[in-house]
């Protein structure tokens, strides 16, 4: 299997996590974004909206999508378990990657690309809507640690795909000069917690 991967990025990092958890292995393929390496034709056969990460199969079925991709890493490597192991416990993990993705990913990437205008050569940025995306990462944070109060991990009260995708997110807001600091004790206690496993280096 081959890994189409960007070092620094948080989606194909999720990936990594997962694979270094269940002991998967794939070459990896280091794709240079500000370069443009996803917008080739070559690689939007890949992913038709030449987006990382990308895992090409052996026989060079190509998928895209980061939750789809560890669903399929999950159904070839049960263990140890990050979607759930009965129905419901599978739908409130996969609520609360959505809700993650939706209110903490989402903002966090539109303030980053039309605050930073890392992607100016390919979008147009509009500075006014990534301020609001800024605010709306801030809310979600608070309610984060609202949640973390009275709870060890984000949902399922162990360690899921939902507490890998958020410390991955809580990470690359870096770029937004958004870190965690003492307005947020319970993030900070659960991000210590979290980050000490090994495939947080993955
Ligand atoms: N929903 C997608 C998002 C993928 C995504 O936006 N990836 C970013 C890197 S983290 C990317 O490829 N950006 C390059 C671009 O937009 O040109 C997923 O989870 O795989």
């Amino acid at each position: 299997m081959k890994l189409y991967d960007v070092t620094v990025a948080p989606n194909p990092r999720r990936v990594r996590i997962v694979m270094a958890e269940k002991g998967i292995e794939a070459e990896r393929i280091e794709m240079d974004l500000q370069a443009g390496d996803n917008l080739t034709d070559a690689y939007r056969l890949k992913h038709p909206f030449a987006k990382v990460p990308v895992l090409e199969l052996d026989d060079g079925t190509c998928i895209g999508e980061t939750t789809a991709i560890c669903q399929y890493l999950e159904a070839l490597e049960p263990e140890p378990n990050l979607l759930g192991h009965d129905p419901l416990e599978k739908a409130r993990i996969e609520m609360w990657h959505r809700w993650v993705d939706d209110f903490f990913m989402r903002p966090t990437g539109m303030c980053f690309q039309h605050s930073s205008g890392y992607f100016s050569d390919r979008m147009q940025t509009v500075p006014e809507w990534g301020k609001v995306c800024r605010q709306l990462t801030l809310d979600f944070l608070d309610q984060l640690e609202e949640r973390l109060c009275t709870r060890s991990h984000v949902v399922a009260g162990r360690f899921t795909i939902v507490d890998i995708t958020t410390l991955c997110i809580i990470d690359f807001n870096k770029v937004n000069q958004i870190r965690l600091d003492d307005r947020y004790p319970s993030i900070l206690t659960w991000y210590d917690r979290i980050n000490q496993r090994p495939s947080f280096r993955a």
